[in-house]
């Protein structure tokens, strides 16, 4: 499990029948570009952690959001989607995907019902069939896109694919099918320790949170090829206390692009875009730090960074490299 975490671990109910112990663990989600993955670990944890938008390969990093309750504690892994990996940021996002599947308890395998992705489901699943130990739930997302006599032979389909725990029609959208999941994921969890305070709802520096939600208002409103060469750093994020206000806290963000061209795009004509960018993020940022902000955006251009291992520590997030 993670090493940060060890001072955190808290024994709880160590003694008892098994029934009555305390569970816990981790559950990956896992599966290909824009599936839903990041939905359903903010609507299992009723709280917007990850960025979601309706572009492909929007989340970058591992996400962890906590669920705690009386009887046990899950550490939800939300990760990038899976694809073939074309550029070094993209070969990062398929290596940090499937980490997550190195500490899972449980794994949560999502398809799009309406629009499966047969070659990157067989890559999965020849990934799974190695770790036949861990157990693996089949997420059949999406549901309401799709008419119920549609979904049934689908059940059987992904039965002779591989052999599956369980397999869980939901919609992370609609909220349907997600009570049943987290009551199918309980069991599967072994007797364990708290890992984390029960009111810590992820581990991740709240900086990380500010950066993506920039990222995710550029994502929204761009197209092409600039959302995937896009990266948002947060320089400063200060509490500032002015005389006769209240506390407002000031963050100053980079924005990074690769070229020009598209730094011009997100600036846009007279400063438009970006304006829009910043109001957009610093309503969800305020909501988020239940704090007025004061968001600062700077955008500059940093060559072919998604390319380049150092840079991307540094504007990716991926501190594990
Ligand atoms: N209709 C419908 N749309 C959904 C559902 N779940 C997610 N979506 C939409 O699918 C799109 C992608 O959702 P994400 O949660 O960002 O998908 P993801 O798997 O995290 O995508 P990546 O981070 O790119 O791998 C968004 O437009 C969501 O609103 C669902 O149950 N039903
Ligand atoms: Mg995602």
């Amino acid at each position: 499990m993670n090493n940060n975490m060890s001072d955190d671990i808290l024994q709880k109910n160590e003694t008892g029948s098994e029934d009555d112990q305390f569970r816990s663990g981790y559950v990956s989600i896992i599966g290909a570009p824009n599936v839903g993955k990041s939905t359903l670990l903010n609507t299992i944890l009723g709280q917007k952690l990850a960025i979601v938008t309706p572009k492909p390969q929007t989340t970058r990093n591992q996400i962890r959001g906590i669920l705690t309750t009386d009887s046990h504690q899950m550490v939800f892994v939300d990760t990038p989607g899976l694809m073939d990996p074309k550029y070094r940021l993209q070969s990062e996002m398929v290596r940090t995907a499937y980490g997550a599947l190195r500490d899972a308890d449980v794994v949560l395998f999502v398809i799009d019902v309406a629009h499966p992705n047969t070659d990157i489901q067989n890559m999965v699943i020849e990934q799974l069939s190695g770790r036949k130990r861990t157990k693996t739930i089949l997420v059949l997302n999406k549901v309401d896109l799709v008419e119920k006599p549609k979904l049934l032979p689908l059940f059987e389909e992904y039965s002779n694919k591989f052999d599956f725990d369980a397999m869980i029609p939901i919609s992370a959208l609609k909220k349907d099918g997600v009570k049943e999941l987290l009551e199918q994921i309980t069991p599967y969890l072994p007797p364990g320790p708290l890992y984390f305070p029960e009111d810590q709802l992820s581990d991740l520096p709240e900086r990380f949170f500010i950066s993506e939600t920039v990222r995710e208002k550029i994502m929204l409103i761009t197209q092409r090829e600039v959302p995937y060469a896009t990266a948002v750093v947060v320089e400063e994020f200060e509490k500032r206390t002015r005389r006769n206000t209240d506390e407002i806290i000031y963050i100053r963000a980079i924005v990074y692009t690769e070229k020009q061209t598209q730094k011009q795009i997100i600036i846009g004509k007279g400063g438009k875009q970006i304006k829009r960018v910043g109001e957009l993020a610093r309503h969800d940022i305020e909501k988020f730090l239940d704090s007025p902000v004061f968001l600062e955006l700077y955008v500059t251009v940093k060559a072919d960074w998604r390319r380049d291992i150092i840079q991307l520590r540094e504007l990716g997030g991926f501190l594990d490299l």
